[in-house]
């Protein structure tokens, strides 16, 4: 399945073994988005797979997100800057990174509507299926209710949690600009 631009990879240190491989398969495959996420690297790893992923990003064209730290997002050059709802405030964020993109993880439609007054350039959505990726996931929140958040909202929606191969069309079709993908990624161009 053509997803084209509108895939937007998460590479995760903790669900892929071959983080620059996997990012190098999901740019050839056209994301339009790419997103390093690393709970658990240590500083200075962390930057220098940035650094890579960032480069790989630019001769592809795709921006380039960092998730939670916007030390790194910084220092790196980032596109992007994603935070949670327990990561720093919109307006704290700001105060790092500047006019960089930043999008806001939201689980309710009232979430999302206080990331849009926050600020926030994008508002991801979710969990849409049910993940075992995310620690602690909240509920899921179905198709419905991301039709209705793409109706209500003012800045593009990304879908989030449990994306595959097999429903991101609909995903997609409930009027998301972005599927979100960590732990499918490989399958969404051809890998086991
Ligand atoms: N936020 C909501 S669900 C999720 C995050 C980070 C995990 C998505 O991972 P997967 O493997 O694509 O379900
Ligand atoms: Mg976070």
């Amino acid at each position: 399945m053509d997803l084209g631009s509108s895939l937007y990879a998460i590479v995760d240190v903790e669900a892929s073994r071959e983080p620059v491989e996997l990012a190098r398969r999901a740019l050839s495959a056209g994301c339009g988005m790419l997103q390093l996420r690393a709970k658990r690297l240590d500083d200075r790893s962390f930057v220098s797979l940035a650094l890579e992923l960032r480069t790989l990003c630019r001769e592809r064209g795709a921006p380039f997100v960092v998730n939670d730290r916007a030390d790194i997002a910084r220092i790196v050059g980032a596109d992007g800057l994603h935070l949670g709802q327990d990561d720093l405030e919109v307006a704290d964020a700001r105060k790092v990174v500047g006019r960089m993109h930043i999008g806001v993880s939201t689980h309710s439609p009232e979430q999302a509507r206080q990331a849009e007054l926050d600020g926030a350039d994008l508002v991801a959505f979710g969990p849409i299926f049910t993940t075992s990726t995310k620690e602690n996931p909240d509920p899921v929140v179905g198709l419905e209710a991301l039709r209705q958040m793409c109706r209500d909202a003012s800045r593009p929606v990304v879908a989030i949690g449990g994306i595959t191969p097999e429903n991101a069309a609909e995903t997609l079709g409930a009027g998301a600009r972005y599927v979100a993908v960590i732990s499918a990624l490989p399958r969404f161009f051809g890998a086991a």
